[in-house]
């Protein structure tokens, strides 16, 4: 679900919050809070089951939707909200190490984006509990492996929302769908 800091007053709230301004001095001078940029306050949720559409999420980098708008990543943040526990029985986020570091090539071509679901030798398992707040680059490699758990035991929702500097590029009711939600489709999202 993207942008659902619009959508309801609870949401536009809580990314209004002023605390937030710790986690701004954090990413560095100059971040102010994407609300309308990216995809927004974006809330995903797993559940390992028969009929679940959304079980795990293949490698990517966040970034790769910079080269879609022709831009040249730039450093992003995405704070993560934890709505659920996150043991390693409900899968949850896999990520290598110092990735974000690389140059665009590798960017673009260390992995099938979206597509690639297997387990990297120097991936790192990433477990939280409820309330739990995760920071990470938009360049970094990541995925989100499936929960061995089935049912309300896989259930693992998580809201992220991007911290932006730079050039404002704000969306708006007549934004059309960006690209690689359609290579996302494609890949079977
Ligand atoms: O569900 C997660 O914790 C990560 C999801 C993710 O990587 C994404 O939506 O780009
Ligand atoms: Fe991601």
């Amino acid at each position: 679900m993207v942008f659902a800091s619009l959508f309801g007053e609870r949401l536009r709230a809580f990314v209004r919050d002023p605390r937030f301004g710790a986690v701004l001095d954090v990413a560095g001078p100059g971040y102010r809070i994407g609300e309308r940029e990216r995809d927004g306050l974006v809330i995903n949720h797993y559940r390992h089951e028969e009929g679940s559409t959304y079980q795990r999420l293949g490698w990517h980098t966040d970034s790769l939707r910079d080269l879609f708008y022709l831009e040249k990543p730039r450093r992003y943040l995405n704070v993560g909200f934890y709505l659920d526990d996150s043991p390693l029985s409900k899968g949850g986020v896999r990520l290598i190490p110092s990735s974000h570091r690389q140059g665009l090539f590798e960017m673009m071509t260390r992995k099938a984006y979206f597509l690639d679901h297997r387990p990297d030798p120097d991936e790192y398992a990433l477990e939280a509990a409820a309330g739990d707040l995760t920071i990470h680059d938009g360049r970094i490699w990541h995925r989100v492996a499936q929960a061995t758990a089935t049912g309300d035991a896989s259930q693992r929702r998580v809201m992220y929302l991007p911290l932006m500097s730079g050039p404002l590029k704000e969306k708006h009711e007549g934004s059309p769908t960006p690209l690689y939600f359609r290579l996302k489709r494609l890949a079977g999202y």
